[in-house]
């Protein structure tokens, strides 16, 4: 790959989104380098290239920034179109595949934290909007490996929170959400999905992450509101 071509993701070790560009880059085999960012204290670079949102990830691919992961999922998807597709070939499978990612953004992922870092009638109502938004995902992955079918794909990557910090968040604050009686099918993903090499390659330590949510557990719950 040319210098020009030089790809880089401006990221943090503990945060799904930089970690779902890392495993996409790494299913097509795209040679990336890394720059954690520390988000207490924000690089010129991170303000440079994502002064919208002030967020990681940010994707750098030839000099130009593209941000919002699901959104550098797809980027990934159009430029490397060799190699390990992301998403079905067919317009339809597509869009399905959008939707799923995207419900699983708005619906699922601050649902669980949610259902997690409150207590009293705000969890209540969180789980309950957690089981009634899990029990769809159930039905999407009936009868396949990964939401990508045999592969993982797009949907799949888009999950990774599910597959390891919402367990994670579950220990900490002693709930759960997501369980193999309730969710056989997640459970299995969940497994299915951990257990891939390349996947383990692009997640954070699960006893680090647990140190450091035991070490907020306090100061998360009087934010009241998701701040992964
Ligand atoms: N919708 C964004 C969310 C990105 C996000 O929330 N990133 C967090 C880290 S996990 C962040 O950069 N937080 C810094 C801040 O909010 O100041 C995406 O999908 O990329």
């Amino acid at each position: 790959m040319a210098a020009a071509e030089a790809v880089k993701v401006l990221g943090a070790y503990g945060s799904p989104f930089s970690r779902r560009v890392e495993l996409a880059l790494r299913l097509k085999g795209v040679p990336y380098e890394y720059l954690e960012q520390d988000l207490a204290n924000k690089s010129e670079l991170l303000l440079e290239h994502n002064p919208t949102h002030k967020k990681v990830p940010v994707l750098v691919h030839d000099g130009k920034p593209v941000v919002e992961s699901l959104v550098i999922l797809e980027y990934v998807e159009d430029t490397w179109k060799g190699g390990h597709p992301l998403l079905p070939g067919d317009p339809h499978g597509r869009a399905q595949a959008r939707f799923w990612a995207k419900f699983i953004d708005d619906k699922c992922n601050s649902a669980v934290w949610m259902s997690c870092w409150s207590r009293g009638d705000t969890q209540k109502m969180f789980m309950e909007q957690s089981k009634e938004n899990l029990k769809l995902l159930e039905a999407e992955l009936k009868g396949k490996k990964f939401f990508g079918g045999d592969a993982i794909g797009l949907v799949d990557v888009a999950a990774n929170f599910l597959a390891l910090w919402a367990g994670i968040l579950q220990e900490v604050n002693e709930v759960s959400v997501i369980d193999e009686e309730k969710h056989p099918e997640l459970w299995k993903w969940s497994r299915d999905f951990l257990s891939s090499d390349i996947v383990k390659g692009c997640l954070p330590d699960r006893e680090v992450m647990l140190d450091y949510f035991r070490s907020k557990k306090e100061a998360i719950l009087l934010t009241k509101a998701p701040v992964y």
